[in-house]
This record gives structure tokens, sequence and C-alpha cells, in this order.
């Protein structure tokens, strides 16, 4: 066909495409009350519960919708059948292409009957109608919904961030026929590794006191809610607010007589029976339908989560498709930000609207209503450093070379192993001077800290920095990161905070960027934001995680340390996708306090919920770095080309 009558068919091809689409109602115009009808149902439990549902239904009826279904512990509202929300999907593409939207109270949460339990701990052989969960919940309501709204296609699908993400994992265990598509986003899965209340061992302090200072006992379930009220710190200050509190004990007593939510978290400070039942990972069996799982590489609450449900999901449900979405997002930043940046740290596109529209929209397009195969692969992973999307077979990739970034004598890293027969680096480590996790005043924990700033850390005394030389070439991390450890203290226990560092050039230009966006002040969890700062020799943290010592052996009964007596530390911190440019150095700091984003450690071995002022001492840690003692970060080399999905 000659080359004009080709280009005229693309032509109006186009124009006819493009008509369609301004046929199509804008996403961002759309009213929800103009095409949905809202219903609400007391769906009744096997035991006898009703939980407090409300349905927006369609009015166009000349097609069958699937449902799709978010259950939460944050409230359904608005309540009433004429008071409607103003958005219902994960984005407006959903809205628009017409589902059967389902929000359900969780038990015990709002106008739902029941009683609430943190992370309702999952039964595996139920024995009676008495024996409930999250996993008989969703089989009962869909059961319900089937029966109950007209209309339907017979296909249910469900979707939740953080805590409803967890609610999303734990309700599809021994799935529902229906069931046909979940997408688990940010899943809490083990809040005690890793998830938002401990992370080796360290009591997230700043994020779960500022989280329960909300998040309270229920005192009058089944009304309808009324707004929580913000906790009065006093002070823009966090660092200053934690550490005139003293002891973490002394916490219980600001939550007005509602802090038993708060103090479980605090007070269960081992791995011990409390966290074990409500580990969800070794239970998620009898998974039937098709699962995405979504997560953040910034994700200050639950990065871990993503990679603990996924690899569990693909371990006990082999033949289900079971895939990972991993984005340079923040905590549920993936269904409300652009996504082009983080802080000063820019990713060169709108990361999240390529997820919304190319993602998570064509998945449950395909499973639920059954229309083009979305062709996900297993793993679709965002490379930061490089900025672009790496579509895997397998998470973490295949390939990779393991390899150790080593500390050195004079502040040295490389990844040759060091061969001094003695070496080690010293710092006094005072629980009265904590180092800070970030150089600004905040008293919640900003998510721009996961990839902020270090230069203020780097130049204090009781922090240790080692450093590559400028990389004459590109290096690709993926996986998990594990810092391998030779540390003494002159106490009896210490944390050591270990974090993975890129730093950029010197002659690096400075970002066009704000610190923040102005639209993006007013936004949740974002609402501070660096000082200004130039990007040149900028040290961007990677992925940064705190170590309590006395758990070197064992999570569920720590040890005290020995004064002056060498031990081994081996940690495993979360995944990473991260490229180190071409010009740029790798960066590893250790220090023993992160504050407030962790809780201090007294240095004394004690049971720190109890702790007195007089257990915090000071201490003076080691670091070896010797032919015997080789400390370093076991990292996973990757050529992200090689190993990428071919198409
Ligand atoms: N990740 C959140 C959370 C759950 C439980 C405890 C603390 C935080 C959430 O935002 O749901």
């Amino acid at each position: 066909m000659p080359r004009h009558i080709r280009i005229l068919i693309l032509l109006c091809l186009c124009t006819f495409t493009s008509v369609l689409a301004q046929n199509r109602p804008d996403p961002s115009e759309f009213s929800v009350k103009e095409h949905y009808t809202k219903y609400e149902y007391r769906i009744p439990m096997r035991d006898g519960v009703h939980l407090f549902t409300s349905v927006y239904v369609p009015k166009d009826t000349s097609r069958a919708y699937p449902f799709l279904i978010d259950r939460t512990p944050y409230s359904v509202a608005p309540y009433g059948v004429d008071q409607y929300r103003e958005h219902l999907g994960p984005s407006p593409e959903f809205d628009a292409a017409g589902y059967i939207f389902v929000f359900q109270d969780v038990r015990g949460r709002y106008m739902s009957e029941g009683t609430f339990v943190e992370m309702r701990p999952h039964i595996d052989d139920k024995k009676s109608s008495k024996d409930v969960d999250d996993a008989s919940d969703l089989y009962d309501t869909i059961d319900w919904l089937l029966k109950n709204v007209p209309n339907n296609n017979g296909n249910a699908g469900i979707w939740g961030i953080s805590y409803p993400g967890f609610y999303t994992s734990a309700s599809i265990i021994d799935s529902h026929p229906a069931l046909k598509a979940a997408s688990p986003q940010a899943p809490m899965t083990n809040l005690f590794m890793g998830d938002d209340a401990y992370h080796g061992g360290a009591f997230m302090l700043a994020a779960n006191f500022g989280f329960y200072a909300f998040f309270k006992p229920q005192e009058n379930p089944q009304l309808p809610p009324k707004g929580p009220s913000p906790f009065e710190f006093g002070t823009k200050d966090g660092y200053e607010f934690y550490l005139n509190v003293g002891p973490i004990g002394n916490l219980s007593k600001l939550l007005d007589g509602k802090s038993w939510l708060f103090d479980d978290q605090m007070r269960h400070d081992t791995y011990d029976d409390y966290w074990k039942v409500r580990n969800l990972a070794p239970h998620m069996k009898n998974i039937h339908c098709a699962v995405l799982t979504v997560g953040g590489w910034f994700d200050a609450e639950d990065l871990q989560g993503p990679f603990t449900t996924f690899h569990s999901i693909d371990k006990n449900n082999p033949d289900i498709f079971n895939a990972l979405v991993v984005g340079p997002w923040v905590h549920g930043g993936w269904a409300r930000y652009d996504g082009d940046h983080l802080g000063r740290v820019e990713f060169a596109a709108n990361t999240g609207d390529f997820y919304r529209k190319n993602i998570l929209f064509p998945f449950f397009e395909q499973y639920l209503k059954g229309k083009t195969d979305a062709k996900l692969p297993k793993a679709y992973v965002f490379e930061t450093g490089t900025n672009v999307w790496r579509r895997y077979s397998a998470w973490p990739p295949k390939g990779a070379e393991q390899k150790t970034l080593y500390f050195h004598a004079n502040g040295e890293l490389s990844f040759d192993a060091p061969s001094d027969s003695s070496s080690f680096d010293e710092y006094v480590s005072d629980p009265a001077h904590p180092v800070p996790f970030v150089n600004y005043q905040s008293v919640s924990v900003p998510q721009e800290y996961m990839l902020s700033d270090q230069r203020f850390a780097a130049t204090r005394t009781d922090v240790l920095t080692y450093e590559t030389p400028v990389l004459q070439e590109d290096v690709t991390i993926t996986g998990p990161i594990s810092p391998r450890l030779f540390v003494s203290t002159s106490g009896t226990d210490s944390d050591f905070d270990v974090k993975l560092i890129d730093v950029y050039p010197n002659d690096y230009p400075d970002s066009k960027l704000d610190a923040i966006k102005p639209e993006d002040r007013s936004k949740p969890r974002t609402d501070v934001g660096p000082p200004s700062f130039t990007m040149a020799g900028y040290q961007q943290l990677v992925r940064g995680e705190p170590f309590r010592g006395k758990f070197r052996h064992s999570f569920e009964k720590p040890e005290a340390f020995t004064p002056g007596k060498v031990e081994e530390i081996n940690a495993t911190f979360q995944d990473i996708n991260h490229t180190f440019r071409r010009g740029h150095r790798i960066m590893v700091q250790v220090q023993s306090s992160w504050f407030p984003l962790t809780d201090r450690n007294p240095q004394t071995f004690v049971n720190i919920p109890d702790a007195k002022p007089s257990d915090f001492v000071k201490a003076t840690e080691r670091v070896y770095h010797s032919k015997t003692q080789p400390s370093g970060i076991v990292v996973e080399v990757s050529n992200p080309g090689a190993e990428e999905e071919k198409r």
C-alpha cells in the first residue's frame, strides 16, 4: 500500500479514537451520584454478626458488572443512602468503566457489629460457625452479594491499601469461587518483622504513637463516627517532644486512658506469640484468584509487607497468576500522586498515572470482566537511579551476582575484602543526644525521609561513614540487602543502624522542584519537606534500617552484650532496585540511634518499655573491618538489561 494512503488511514484512525475518547466521560469530572445508586446493607456473617456494607450500583443496567470490594477499619463514610462518596474505585478509570463498588466496615469498627481485633489472626482449621476471621467474612459477604445484588456478572474482586491491604490478603485465603482478582497494596503482613511496629527489633516510635493517637479503641460501635480529634503535641518538633517524654513507657499516660491498642504494640517488644499469630504469611494458602501485590520503594510504613505477601502467595499457590508491582512511591502514593518526584528527587515521569492506567486498571478489567490480557510480567518494578520500569520474570531478578560492600580503614568502602589484621572505628553513642532522622522539625514521619539527604548525619561524630571512589560504571543492586557487622559495645545493649546511600557528583545540577510542590502541601503525610539545599553532593538514602543488637541471635530471646566482646550481627533489610550511576559514589553510614524514627536504646540490657531514666547511658561502639572481622553489606549486583523479561 502506498505510504500516503497508510498515513491517511492512520490519521483517520487517530481522529476516530480521539473522538471516542472525547465521548467517554472525563474521569476527573465524573459524578458518582449521576451514574450510581447507593444502598446500605447489614450483611449477616455465619456467626450471626452483621457487617455494615455500602454498595454503589451502576444506573446503566444494560450490562452486568463485577463486584469490587474494599474492607476497612477506617470507616465506609459517608453514611446514609443519600450521601455519596466522591470517588469509588482505586482510580477514576474504574468509576467510569462500571463496577459494583462495595465498602465494608470490618468487625467491631464503626457501624459493624462484632469485636475489633488488631490484625485478626487467621484460623486455618475452622471447627464451627463460631470460628470466624476475615477469610470467612469475605466468603459470607460475597455469597450474600451474589444472591442479593442484581445485575452482577458473578465475579468479585477485592483491593485495599495498608490496613485495607491486610484485609485484602487476609480475606482471600480459602477463596470463594466467585473471587477472581485481588490487589493487596502495602499490606501489613508481619508487624514485628519490618512492617509498621518494629524494624530489626527497634520500635518505630513516631509513626506508631502518631497512628494510635488517632486510631483509638472504639467507644460507641455502630454509631456514625465523629472525626478523630488530633493529638496536641504542643510543639512542632518531634525530636524535642519524644526526648522530653523520656522512657517510652510514659507515652501511655498521654493517650487519655485509651491506650491499649498502642500499649499492645509498644509492650510486645520481642517476637512473642502476640506477633506470631498475627503473621499472615504462613496462612496464605488455598488462594484461587489472580493476585497483584503493590508496594512503594519509599513506603515508610509497610514496605516489607508487599514482598512477604508476594513470596508467600507464590510459594503456597503456584498455579495462580501472582505478580508484584513496586514503584518509586510513598505509602499508598500510587493511588494519590503523580509519582514524578519525592522531596527533591525526580523520577522523570508520572509513574502514578502509568501504574493506574496501564497496570492496575487492565488487571481488574482482565480478571473481572474478561477484557484483553493485560500482559503483566511477574514483577513490574521501577528502577530508581535510572528511572526506568523493568519487567522481570522473577523477583528478585535471576542471574544477579552476590557481592559484599566492605568497610575499610579511613572511611573507604569497596567490593574487595579488607586485609588488615586488626582494624576498627569507634564512636560514642549518647541517648541524651540521639542522631535525628531528618534535619528539620516534624512531629510526624515525613515519608521523604526514606530518600532524604544524609549530609547532616555524615558530619556527626557519632555516625561512621564509608564511601567508594567515584564509580566508573553503573552499579545496579536488586533485592534485599544484608548487613554483616562485627561490633562491640561498652554497654550491654546497643542499636546498629545501617544506611546505604547514593552520593551525587559535585557538579550535579540543582532540582527545579521546590522542596515540596505547592499543590502537595495540603496532602496528608507530605506536609513537611526538606529545607532548600543543593543537589551537588546530595547523599540520597537508598535503604536504611535499624537493628537492635540484643536480637543478634534471636528476635524471640534477646541477649545482653558482654562489654567489649566482639559479636557478629547479620541483618536483612528490605529490597531495593537502584542503580548507582557512573560518576556517583556509594556510601554506608552506621550509627546507634535514629530518633524519633525509632525509640532510643538505653544501651543497658533492660525491658525497654519499663526502662528507668537512669538506664539510659552513653556507650562506646566499635565497628570492625579486619581480615577476620570484615564488616560490610551483602548485596546482589544485577545486569538489568540482560535479565529483563523478553516480551
Ligand atoms: N500502615 C498503617 C498502620 C496499621 C497498623 C498500625 C500502624 C499503622 C495504616 O496506615 O493502615
